[in-house]
């Protein structure tokens, strides 16, 4: 059974009730996790706000700033871990950053900046954090990310993004290869294009949508809750021989010719 009670879990990348970060803290919290949530703060505490008021049902027993571009922040949320849980079980990586002029156009024209900072908060975020989580998973651990189909194949516009999601999905091989001798295991979940405040930022998302909804072999798109169900599993002793994957949550539309 999928049960993560005793579990201590931070869930990065919550924004709205369209997050897929939503999405996979409303399924760790169903199967008894506990649940440490982070957000990205902005000067007026708007942020906070909002982001506090969605999770509250699901009791988090810590509610921190955690901007990634910011070393500090970042180092006083593990610190925070340590001081209140003592270890942490579960790392879930779900953010994402490109400048919205590098998510259209020629991709030749990225600029150097442009690149620096999709590929930080993208990709180098995942690497900081995993080194940062480490020594706090002293029984062991597990990392879930959240990469997208442009990592692998050139789709229209993604452009820099999959460069980040590359680099993205080879951190995961790495990380998993160092912190498996520690029972720490590190997976992706390739999740298909769903409407978030991310993706709506995008030009074209609605076509692309519904194109998966003809081609994919189950002719729709996935649900953040489904993307959280497999998360949950990733997190889970269900999943315990499992490390290093990039699974796939997209109704299928992986394996297709066109
Ligand atoms: P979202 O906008 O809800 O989530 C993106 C999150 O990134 C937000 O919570 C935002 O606050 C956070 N973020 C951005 N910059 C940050 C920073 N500097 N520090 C900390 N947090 C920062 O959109 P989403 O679609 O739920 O995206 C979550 C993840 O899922 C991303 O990695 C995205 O690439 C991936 N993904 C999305 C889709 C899709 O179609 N929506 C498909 C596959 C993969
Ligand atoms: O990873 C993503 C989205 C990532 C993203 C989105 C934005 C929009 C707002 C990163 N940075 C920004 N910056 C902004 O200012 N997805 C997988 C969703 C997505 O984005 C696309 C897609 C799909 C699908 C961009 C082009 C083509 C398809």
């Amino acid at each position: 059974m999928l049960n993560l009670t005793g579990k201590n879990a931070l869930v990065t990348g919550i924004a709205n009730n369209r997050s897929i970060a939503w999405g996979i803290a409303q399924q760790l919290h169903k199967a008894g996790a506990n649940l440490g949530i982070t957000y990205l703060p902005d000067e007026r505490g708007k942020m906070e706000k909002k982001v506090a008021e969605l999770v509250e049902p699901l009791n988090p027993s810590l509610f921190l700033p955690c901007n990634v571009q910011d070393e500090d922040q970042i180092k006083s949320t593990f610190e925070t871990i340590r001081d209140q849980w003592g270890k942490l079980d579960i790392l879930i990586h779900c953010l994402a950053f490109a400048s919205k002029d590098d998510l259209t156009g020629d991709f030749s024209q990225t600029s150097r900046s442009g690149f620096n900072t999709a590929l930080e908060i993208s990709t180098y975020s995942l690497v900081q954090l995993s080194g940062l989580a480490k020594p706090l998973m002293t029984e062991g651990g597990s990392i879930v990310t959240l990469t997208y189909l442009g990592g692998v194949r050139a789709i229209p516009n993604y452009n820099v993004m999959g460069i980040a999601k590359a680099g993205l999905e080879m951190s995961v091989r790495y990380l998993a290869a160092e912190l498996g001798p520690q029972n720490i295991r590190v997976n992706a979940i390739s999740a298909g294009p769903i409407r978030t405040l991310a993706s709506s930022a995008v030009g074209g998302i609605l076509d692309m949508i519904h194109h998966v909804e003809e081609v994919a072999p189950l002719r729709r798109t996935v649900t953040q809750l489904e993307v959280g169900n497999a998360a949950a599993f990733l997190c889970s002793d269900l999943s315990t021989g499992i490390t290093g994957q990039i699974l796939y949550v997209d109704a299928g539309y992986e394996i297709m010719g066109m």
